[in-house]
């Protein structure tokens, strides 16, 4: 009898270890990673709808090398601490690439993980310049750099809007902060900074720094920082008869921003951001299948549908998930997407900048100025 227990706990063993080992091998995993919850889940929830229409696709025509693909979730509510505990568990449970995360401070610590383990990441945002400069061979991004980004907005300042004084507001973060020190930088010696500052992410209440502002008249106020601190800043500098424009990057160009302030605060707000995806050809399927499922695109979307699609054509042509071979195959293609054609250099970015300057107009965003 004893035997025949011992006989039939092997068999279970086996039975529950061949499913496992199963299960693994009929799924191809990628994680996506981002602030799916908290203050800037739009954005998290924006690459994730993006990358849910690339995945739909795929895996309706027979998936990838015969396997259907798996999208895995990882919510690092744009805390550097939980990125890093998102990318642990994205590895154990068997991603073998990530698109992800948002925001710089998150995708540092993060992609650290993601290099010891030799499998890519591709992030649709960050922007911040480490992401590509600390000699991680797996880590790419498909958007642009802040050191690009801030050029652009000073030079905007400089040549078409010339002013002469501004407020610089950040708000701590690697981002943040470090955009508003690209910015800065590129002013030169043109343009007076009057104040230079930062404010904590996730306070409510910054009348008493927009006070202080005010009576150093500047003409204009810069913020690096992400849409729900500026959504609170522009508001709040309006309700203490601040009328100055306002000034941001990439980070805050969502429609969130616009609702925070309410009504009309927003207007003639200028933001640094990549054209208009509504006029390059090749978005155009995406948009309309975007706009039919989940309404209307977030400034991201398109970035993240690129940055799957971008991934599982390189698993695809490797012909095998290893992290080593699909890192080579990232860095040797060249890939024609919804975003026009992307090449990586050798650091992982894109090749070219970017970046144009957009204004708010009646609650909405359009283009303004090319450089
Ligand atoms: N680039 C927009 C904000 C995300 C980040 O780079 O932190």
């Amino acid at each position: 009898m004893k035997r025949f227990l011992i006989f039939l706990a092997a068999v279970f063993s086996l039975a529950i270890l061949f499913a496992g080992c199963k299960k693994k091998e009929d799924v191809i995993k990628i994680g996506i990673a981002g602030p799916m919850t908290g203050a800037q889940a739009k954005m998290g929830t924006d690459f994730r709808n993006g990358v849910t229409i690339a995945v739909e696709e795929w895996n309706s025509k027979g998936g990838i090398l015969g396997k259907k693909i798996e999208m895995v979730i990882g919510d690092d509510q744009a805390d550097p601490k939980q990125a890093v505990a998102v990318a642990n568990k994205l590895i154990n449970d068997g991603a073998v690439g990530i698109i992800g995360h948002f925001n710089s401070s998150c995708s540092i610590p993060a992609s650290d993980v993601y290099n010891r383990s030799g499998i890519p990441m591709i992030s649709p945002g960050s922007t911040n310049p480490q992401i590509t400069e600390r000699g991680y061979r797996g880590v790419f991004r498909v958007c642009g750099r802040d050191d690009q980004q801030g050029k652009v907005a000073a030079d905007f300042v400089k040549t078409k809007l010339k002013i002469k004084k501004v407020a610089i507001i950040h708000d701590k973060t690697t981002y943040g902060q470090g955009l508003a020190d690209e910015f800065k930088k590129n002013l030169g010696g043109d343009v007076e900074v009057v104040y230079y500052g930062g404010i904590t992410q996730g306070d409510k209440d910054f009348k008493t720094v927009l006070t202080s502002i005010k009576d150093k008249k500047p003409e204009m106020i810069y913020f690096g920082g992400i849409y729900p601190e500026t959504g609170l800043l522009v508001k709040q500098a309006r309700e203490i008869n601040v009328a100055v424009p306002f000034m941001s990057g990439d980070g805050s160009i969502d429609p969130k921003f616009v609702e925070i302030t309410g009504d009309k605060a927003a207007e003639g707000t200028y933001l640094t951001f990549s054209p208009d995806p509504k006029n390059i050809p090749a978005a155009k399927g995406f948009i309309e299948k975007y706009n039919a499922k989940f309404g209307e695109l977030g400034p991201y979307s398109v970035y993240a549908y690129d940055a799957i699609n971008i991934l599982l054509t390189a698993i695809k042509e490797a012909g095998i998930t290893d992290g080593k071979a699909v890192i080579e195959k990232l860095h040797s293609m060249e890939f024609s997407g919804a975003l026009g054609k992307i090449k990586f250099t050798d650091k992982g970015d894109v090749t070219g900048s970017p970046y144009v300057i957009w204004i708010t107009k009646n609650g909405k965003f359009e283009e303004y100025w090319k450089p």
